[in-house]
Formats: C-alpha cells, sequence, structure tokens
C-alpha cells in the first residue's frame, strides 16, 4: 500500500484538507471504502490528539484535553478528501473510569486492530516520553507484532524533560520495548511535525 501525498515545494507533505468524518463503535461501512488508515493509539493522556492536529497543522481538528477518557469512539479525520484517514482511537487507562469501560476501551482497541480488517498503513504507539512503557504498550506492541502491522513509537512531551533525561528516556524505552526505532517529539513545539509525518508515510 503507498500512499502519496500532494508535495510542494516546501514540504514533502502537504495536508490541504482535514476534516472529521465519523466516529465508530463497531464494524461499520467507512472500513470497507479502501482508504488506508493511520491509526494513532495509546494511553489517555499521551497526547494522541494532540499529535494529529501537529501534523495536520490545526490547532483544533481533534478536541484536545477535553474530558479526558470520554471518548469512546473510534475517529475517523479524512486528510486530503480520503488520501488516508488519520484515526484517533480512544484512549486507554484513564484513572477516573470504571473498571468495566477500561475494560471496554481496551476490547474496541483490540477490536479494531485485530477483527475489523481495517486496511491499516501504520499504526503510530504514542507514549509519555516522561511515563515510558505501560503494560498497556506492551500489550499493544504484542499485538502489532502478531499481526506483522508497521508501527511507529512516539515519545511525546519531549519538551517537559532536558536532553539528558530525554536521552535517559529513549535508551530505557528502546531496551524495554526492544525496539531501534523511538521518535521523540512534542506536539507542544511541533517542531518536528514535518519530520515524523515523512516517518509516519515511510517517505
Ligand atoms: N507539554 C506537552 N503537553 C502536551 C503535548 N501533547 C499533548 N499535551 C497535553 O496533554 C494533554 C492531553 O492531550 P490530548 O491530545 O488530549 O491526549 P489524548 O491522548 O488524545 O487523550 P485522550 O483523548 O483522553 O485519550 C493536553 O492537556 C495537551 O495539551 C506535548 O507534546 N507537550
Ligand atoms: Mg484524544
Amino acid at each position: 500500500m503507498q500512499i502519496s501525498l500532494s508535495k510542494n515545494d516546501k514540504k514533502e507533505t502537504d495536508v490541504k484538507y482535514a476534516s472529521f468524518v465519523k466516529g465508530i463503535i463497531g464494524t461499520d461501512d467507512i472500513l470497507t471504502d479502501g482508504v488506508p488508515e493511520i491509526a494513532f493509539v495509546g494511553r489517555s493522556n499521551v497526547g494522541k490528539s494532540s499529535v494529529i492536529n501537529s501534523l495536520v497543522n490545526r490547532r483544533n481538528l481533534v478536541k484536545v484535553g477535553k474530558k479526558p477518557g470520554k471518548t469512546t469512539e473510534i475517529n475517523f479525520f479524512s486528510i486530503n478528501n480520503k488520501e488516508v484517514y488519520f484515526v484517533d482511537l480512544p484512549g486507554y487507562g484513564y484513572a477516573k473510569i470504571s473498571p468495566k469501560q477500561k475494560d471496554k476501551i481496551r476490547k474496541l482497541i483490540l477490536w479494531y486492530l485485530m477483527y475489523s480488517e481495517a486496511p491499516i498503513f501504520k499504526v503510530v504507539l504514542i507514549l509519555d516520553v516522561k511515563v515510558g512503557l505501560t503494560d498497556f504498550d506492551k500489550e499493544m506492541l504484542n499485538v502489532l507484532r502478531e499481526h506483522g502491522y508497521p508501527y511507529l513509537l512516539v515519545a511525546n512531551k519531549e519538551d517537559k524533560i532536558n536532553q539528558k533525561e530525554l536521552s535517559e528516556k529513549l535508551r530505557s524505552i528502546k531496551e524495554e520495548a526492544q525496539e531501534a526505532v523511538v521518535f521523540p517529539y512534542s506536539a507542544l513545539t511541533r517542531k518536528k511535525s514535518d519530520a515524523l509525518f515523512k516517518e509516519i508515510l515511510g517517505v
């Protein structure tokens, strides 16, 4: 599967249009309309929605920081009139929701990845660089590896720590995840948004 986002002189990746399509909680026509999907997965509050906004250069395409843990749907955003969908998955593990609700979200994420047959181009697994890998992230990594999905680990919120701490955190994340590539990022500064986009698209 190849994605070629429109190119211009300044940037390799160019998002001209981005819009919300719909939220789903189970099987739906959108999963079989042939548009490749880039899925953003991670614990609640790690910055999934912020990372999506930073990539499409919009502050409010996806609501950020409001009512964490309340998003229980899988939200689809069309990029450049359905060149690709960005898929914002509900955040797992928000402390203030019930165990039952947590389990529901975990099952929805696993269903999407394992059984929905969505044409997933890449899974972006987002971590909070200060927190590192949690049990949920390890479970996700196992699923992604077992299913052979192309994925990328993004260590978000790098602006919150200094260089020394950052390299230590990255080293331990790589070691624990047994992963050579972890992309340090800040959705707040957006400094590396183009580099991240290229890494996700593999260009
Ligand atoms: N300092 C800093 N804060 C960030 C960064 N990315 C996100 N945040 C903040 O972290 C909080 C959560 O961000 P969201 O993007 O809503 O996180 P999410 O993963 O989508 O959360 P859920 O939708 O609840 O799963 C917000 O207050 C953001 O402003 C970052 O790179 N640096
Ligand atoms: Mg969110």
